[in-house]
């Protein structure tokens, strides 16, 4: 490039290019401009992934806290009565797969009566039910959602819960109390038969946590199996999983769902939660 020196207006001598640009001059200017375009959206790409992370997990904790307050709110206000006749009921918490058909390998699935209209009869919208399924029933999408049905068959309650589990404490002895293991814990029994009575205490140590350290299979409550009448207060698992996977996310967490453990090793975030509750119209204190 050739250069030339003139007298500019401020009085200063400026070099200045007759030619314009050389072809490294354009080249390199191009390849800066091309870092910084490709720093900005590098950067607008990890913001857009940050964001759409936050929204599919939001989306998770939104759709387990709601299914799980559902499920509370229901189990533990349905059947209140002012009569004396009892007429809520558990009639059925067998395992079931998501086509509902009874399956050990399933997932809990409960199904209770509720005398709304306090007639003292149980009518046909008085009969409700939860179970895992996949939605929409007939072209299932592989993710599993939580069902409820009060007669009109199973409806979708919350999207992308991948596991249910259901343990219940009881009273036998009809002290009004729970009844209790060897060192005093409460017994969370399950029907490991699937044939609709209690049998097995998941607290295998007896310490008083249902936890990783416990055999998973559970141990046998001792005596005969125990009558769904019998069941005072509802332990429930549920465990949800975000629709897509997570960016550079492996869930290598092994997830204690009752007597189930999940190890999902897979890219998606979830979350679990368990709660008890203790059924007002049971007969408990
Ligand atoms: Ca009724
Ligand atoms: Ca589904
Ligand atoms: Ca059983
Ligand atoms: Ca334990």
């Amino acid at each position: 490039m050739t250069y030339s020196t003139i007298n500019c207006r401020f009085g200063c001598r400026c070099v200045t290019s007759k030619k314009g640009f050389t072809l490294i001059e354009l080249m390199v200017a191009m390849a800066v401009a091309g870092i910084v375009l490709m720093a900005i959206y590098s950067a607008y790409q990890t913001q857009s992934s940050i964001n759409r992370t936050q929204t599919v997990v939001l989306n998770m904790q939104q759709n387990i806290r709601g299914a799980m307050y559902l499920l509370e709110s229901e189990i533990r206000s349905a059947g209140y009565e002012q009569n004396a006749t009892k007429t809520f009921s558990i009639t059925d918490i067998r395992f079931r797969d998501i086509n509902n058909g009874l399956n050990l390998n399933g997932n809990s699935s409960i199904t209770f009566t509720s005398d709304l209209n306090d007639d003292g009869a149980i009518d046909t919208n008085e009969t409700f039910s939860f179970s895992i399924f996949d939605y929409p029933v007939g072209t299932p999408d592989g993710i599993l959602d939580l069902a409820r049905d009060n007669g009109a068959g199973r409806q979708i309650i919350a999207e992308s819960i991948q596991a249910l589990f259901l343990a219940y404490a009881y009273d036998n002895d009809g002290d009004g109390r729970l009844d209790t293991s060897a060192n005093g814990n409460i017994i969370w029994a399950f029907d490991s038969d699937n044939n609709n009575t209690l049998d097995r205490n998941l607290d295998t140590n007896d310490n008083g946590q249902i936890d990783i350290n416990d055999a998973a299979a559970g141990i046998p409550i001792g005596g005969s199996a125990i009558a769904i009448d019998k069941i005072r207060a509802i332990r429930v698992w549920l465990l949800a999983r975000t629709k897509t996977p997570i960016l550079k996310y492996t869930d290598n967490n092994t997830y204690v769902v009752g007597n189930r453990r999940i190890t999902p090793n897979d890219n998606y975030k979830r979350e679990l939660l368990v709660t008890t509750i203790k059924a007002r119209n049971l007969g408990l204190e």
